[in-house]
């Protein structure tokens, strides 16, 4: 018996018609899809700062929550407290991993040597706890964004002694992830950008980054990290401008320094939305450059404009979401994290569930709507009959470099007449997406 959510029994799976607020309706973990259980198509992750940090305060008013397990200060105690709660609340779930950064866990720091001590004090209570549960480590992260010491980056910070702490904190956050059996590590660069080009040399700040990233790729090989290593893209938000803005951006960035092999990306939707992509563009470009690892599920509201971090409801969206993903062969060392909370008036301990339950129901109806799709696949049958000019002829010659623009442009004279055009079925290709929607 622990001394958090004792009042919630374990969430279980009651089937579509349950009218108990506390139990999957969807969310059949063991039920078997495409070769694979909805556990391992759909690797839940449970994050720590939104459910357990957070105490629900914004930028008007302080904290509404009165979590039981937050001390008054942030010392091992209050960090093992809030580890018992963690994990209460996992058993609970069913929830096979979970995700953190390393402030979030550990108790409050300020020298990096009691940075390094209290880090790895807690490091070691939570492989005690992940030994004895069946939610393991899905990823891990460095916070390099809430410490005034990181108000002008981190690796972009116009002060080397800041990156430097940044590389301690990265150094033993990754060690960490390694050691507790992590599958990836994540790198949001909340701070990677600027306020203003006034201050800013944004030409060598992006080189401080591009420099940063291939020290921890080196670090990962030189321990033996068998994980991956993803960029989380964001447009702007704590900054006016994030340098990883969006996929296309990382990606452009990973080729400059050689990295595209080595390091993928962490896809929010918020995020997405906030940089003017949709989500479905966000896996499409990733999947398109071999770059995609995984996702941390939210949404947006349309008529804010900031990263409301809100658990996913939109059947629609997140049904497109898992078909592209299972297209792209479904996630590997990635999953579905939420990086979701609760509204700050959702004070009750069963709110948290609540979100939970929902986002994990939601993915799981998606995720069976996916399947079917792929299973008599319209969407692809189109595609396919839209492009197969291209896998014959001059279309094929001139994906193989085989062509000139001389010889294309003979190709086009020979013919004699304009192409003609041929539709592109938009609205037909909507009907089938909302006919797939159970
Ligand atoms: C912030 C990000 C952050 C990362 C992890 O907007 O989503 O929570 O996921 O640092
Ligand atoms: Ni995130
Ligand atoms: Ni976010």
């Amino acid at each position: 018996m622990s001394k958090y959510f004792d009042e919630i029994d374990p969430v279980k799976f009651e089937g579509r018609d349950s009218e108990n607020p506390l139990a999957f309706k969807y969310y059949d973990s063991s039920k078997i899809l495409m070769g694979k259980s909805m556990e391992e198509h759909l690797r839940f992750a449970v994050c720590y700062w939104h459910n357990f940090c957070w105490d629900g305060f914004d930028i008007f008013g302080s904290g509404t929550f009165n979590r039981p397990w937050h001390g008054v200060t942030n010392d091992q105690a209050a960090a093992e407290a809030k580890l018992e709660a963690a994990f209460s609340f996992f058993n609970k779930l069913g929830n096979p991993y979970f995700c953190f950064h390393d402030t979030d866990v550990m108790a409050a720091a300020e020298t990096p040597k009691e940075h390094v001590e209290n880090f790895a004090a807690i490091v070691d209570k939570i492989e005690e706890k992940i030994a004895v549960s069946k939610t393991k480590l899905l990823w891990g992260t460095a916070n390099m964004f809430s410490h005034p010491r990181y108000m002008a980056g981190a690796s972009t910070n116009p002060n080397p002694d800041v990156a430097a702490f940044a590389a301690l904190q990265v150094k033993h956050c990754l060690e960490a992830t390694h050691r507790l059996g992590g599958s990836g590590y994540v790198l949001w660069g909340g701070r990677e950008g600027y306020d203003t080009i006034l201050n800013t040399n944004v030409a060598q700040e992006m080189k401080q980054l591009g420099r940063f990233l291939t020290m921890v790729v080196e670090h990962k090989h030189k321990i033996g990290f068998k994980g991956d290593i993803w960029v989380e893209p964001k447009p702007h938000e704590p900054t006016k401008h994030q340098y990883d803005r969006d996929v296309g951006t990382v990606y452009g960035f990973l080729k400059e320094y050689g990295l595209e092999k080595e390091v993928g990306v962490n896809i929010e939707p918020n995020h997405a939305t906030m940089a003017g992509n949709n989500f479905e563009h966000e896996i499409e470009m990733a999947n398109a450059f071999g770059i995609f690892g995984s996702i941390d599920f939210n949404r947006g509201d349309p008529q804010n404009g900031w990263d409301t971090d809100q658990f996913p409801n939109d059947l629609r969206e997140t049904t497109m979401a898992l078909y592209y993903i299972l297209k792209g062969g479904g996630f590997k060392n990635g999953g579905a994290n939420f990086d979701a909370k609760v509204r700050r008036q959702s004070i009750d301990a069963k709110d948290l569930f609540y979100g939970h339950i929902g986002g994990m129901d939601l993915l799981a109806r998606a995720l069976e709507n996916a399947a079917k799709m792929i299973e008599n696949d319209k969407l692809q049958e189109f595609k396919d009959s839209r492009y197969k000019n291209w896998s014959s002829g001059h279309g094929a010659k001139m994906l193989d470099g085989k062509m000139s623009l001389d010889e294309m442009a003979a190709i086009s004279l020979q013919k004699n007449n304009s192409p003609k055009p041929m539709s592109g079925r938009q609205e037909g290709l909507e009907n089938i997406v909302t006919q797939f929607l159970k």
